[in-house]
């Protein structure tokens, strides 16, 4: 075989059987934002059989550009041990208490490498577009090609079969909406459904992030900014600390959902 032939059979066999291990798990998460990435490390780190099915080339959502491009972004103090175990740096910001600060590129491309580190496998420009959505229950994703989506090719898609499903989408609530507008299911939100993201309040926005995150149909759980939009929440900018909570007590909640 020539170089060019085995490099060409391994990837697609590599890859083939990567995806083939991955069509049937314990939890899929969609969205590589910084909640479903932390997600996927405590989930992984516990033997759970996890995957992140992400729509762009780079996973890492929200975190790259830090705040309108300038690349650094603030934690609080509470948050600072989920960075400690993905060993992503940080400096506390002198002049206001409880504030720290990063690199937003390190805090991206750290949480990306934790998660995978951790046992996760993450399948990059793969967009969710569906459900499986059977005798009532979630049963697993509907997935195709980000580029097929982009282009709107009459490309029928492929499905991944697992014990529950995480919404990390973050502000469209892209799954939850899936399983409102097609499933009509009634979500445990005051409405029964989407109540829809409300304007900037850093401080309340921050903590409902954390309190809205959690599962809102039997085996359908939303964490991040798609729990905030789910519930009515505030937005919060580029500060960091409830998406990173978010993402520890969703895996919480779904390992115990799990050990059921
Ligand atoms: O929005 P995003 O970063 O999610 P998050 O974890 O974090 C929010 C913060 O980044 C920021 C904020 C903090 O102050 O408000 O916005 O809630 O990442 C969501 C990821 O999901 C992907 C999308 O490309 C992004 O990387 N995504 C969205 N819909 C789909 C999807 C889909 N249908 N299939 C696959 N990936």
């Amino acid at each position: 075989m020539s170089a060019e032939n085995i490099i060409s059979s391994v990837i697609v066999r590599q890859f083939s059987n990567k995806l083939i291990e991955h069509l049937q798990l314990d939890a899929a998460l969609v969205g590589g934002g910084p909640s479903c990435l932390v997600a996927a490390h405590y989930l992984a780190r516990q033997g759970v059989k996890v995957a992140v099915f992400e729509r762009k080339l780079a996973p890492g959502g929200g975190t790259w550009g830090g705040g309108m491009l300038f690349n650094e972004v603030l934690v609080q103090e509470d948050a600072l041990a989920i960075l400690d175990d993905f060993s992503i740096h940080y400096n506390k910001v002198e002049d206001a208490e409880g504030y720290y600060t990063l690199d937003s590129v390190e805090m991206a491309s750290g949480l990306i490498f934790g998660a995978l580190q951790a046992g996760a496998k993450i399948f990059n420009t793969v967009s969710v577009e569906d459900l499986v959505f059977k005798d009532g229950k979630v049963n697993g994703l509907v997935i195709n090609w980000t580029p097929v989506e982009r282009l709107g090719m009459h490309v029928d898609p492929l499905t991944v079969i697992s014990k529950c499903v995480l919404d990390g989408t973050g502000h469209p609530s892209e799954i939850m909406k899936l399983a409102v507008d097609k499933a009509h299911v009634k979500l445990s939100t005051p409405t029964g459904t989407i109540m829809g993201e409300k304007p900037m309040w850093v401080d309340s926005g921050e903590a409902s992030t954390v309190a809205n995150t959690g599962e809102y149909y039997p085996g359908l759980f939303a964490c991040g900014m798609s729990a905030n939009n789910v519930m009515g929440g505030y937005r919060m900018g580029p500060i960091f600390g409830g998406m990173l909570k978010s993402g520890r007590k969703v895996a919480e909640q779904i390992l115990e959902f799990l050990q059921k």
